[in-house]
Order: structure tokens, then C-alpha cells, then sequence
């Protein structure tokens, strides 16, 4: 999804706030830097939680797997946002050098909500039902 920059000539700035811009209450904030080169991450899916991905510097690729099939989206702009919801593999690969990865959560870090066996992410996604990533 694309987010409202308000930009003049001194540059941009974008707000995200809960339940506007952002549709769930943000209870936690992290980011994702200095990634080493040819690393991936993620590799689990969440039971409930809500994610906003922002790459405010650099670029990344994530690749995400859900009921719907699956898709690679390429984050690249301080001004795109993916919005993991329901129960999404979620992978990412190809960090640049520069990238800074901002992750906006709807609730804490609980490990209890990860699921961190593909196999087992097959087994509930067969009973689970959502949307593509916007
Ligand atoms: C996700 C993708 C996009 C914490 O202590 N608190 C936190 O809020 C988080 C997110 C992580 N941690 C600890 C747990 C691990 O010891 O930080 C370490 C690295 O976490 P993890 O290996 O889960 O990081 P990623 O990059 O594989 O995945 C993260 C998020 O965990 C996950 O929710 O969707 O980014």
C-alpha cells in the first residue's frame, strides 16, 4: 500500500498512526539493519499478529506464502508499505546494503506466535482463510 508523504521543499515526511494509516493498534516498533550481505531472514509465519513493512532506507525483498498462493514483493520506497495479516510465510532475501527495515506490530514479542516449521505452516494454513497483501 502506498502512504501519503508530505513533502515540500525541505523534503518528505510520512506519519503513521494507529488505526488511520496504519489498520491495527502499532504496540511494538522494530527495524531490521546492517543486514550482512547474501543473509535472509524470517522464515516463519504468525499465528495472529499484524505486521507494516517499510523499507525507509535500501531495498529488500520479501517473499511471502499464504492461502492465496504466493508472491515476492520488492520493497523499495519509504512510501510502501506491505501489510502482513493472517497466516503468511514470510521470508526476506536480498537486503541491500543500505537497507533499514521498519516493522510496526500489533501487539508484543511473543514467541509463542511464530510458527517456525514450514511443514507446520501447511498444516494450519490448510484450515485458514485470507486475503493477498495489499
Ligand atoms: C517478522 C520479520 C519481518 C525480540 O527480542 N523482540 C522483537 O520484537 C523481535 C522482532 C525479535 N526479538 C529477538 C528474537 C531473536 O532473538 O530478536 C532476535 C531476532 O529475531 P528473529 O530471528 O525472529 O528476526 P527475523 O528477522 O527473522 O524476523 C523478524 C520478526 O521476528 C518477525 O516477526 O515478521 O522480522
Amino acid at each position: 500500500m502506498r502512504l501519503i508523504s508530505h513533502g515540500d521543499e525541505r523534503g518528505n515526511l510520512i506519519a503513521l498512526e494507529s488505526n488511520k494509516n496504519v489498520p491495527f493498534e502499532i504496540k511494538r516498533v522494530y527495524y531490521i539493519y546492517s543486514t550482512k550481505e547474501k543473509v535472509s531472514r524470517g522464515f516463519h509465519a504468525h499465528r495472529d499478529l499484524k505486521q507494516l513493512l517499510v523499507a525507509v532506507s535500501g531495498s529488500v525483498d520479501i517473499y511471502c506464502e499464504a492461502v492465496w498462493g504466493n508472491k515476492t514483493i520488492h520493497l523499495s520506497c519509504p512510501f510502501e508499505a506491505l501489510l502482513l495479516e493472517g497466516l503468511v510465510w514470510r521470508e526476506m532475501h536480498n537486503f541491500s546494503k543500505d537497507a533499514v527495515l521498519l516493522v510496526l506490530a500489533s501487539d508484543y514479542y511473543n514467541e509463542s506466535d511464530y510458527i517456525r516449521s514450514h511443514d507446520q505452516f501447511l498444516v494450519e494454513l490448510r484450515r485458514f482463510n485470507d486475503t493477498p497483501p495489499q
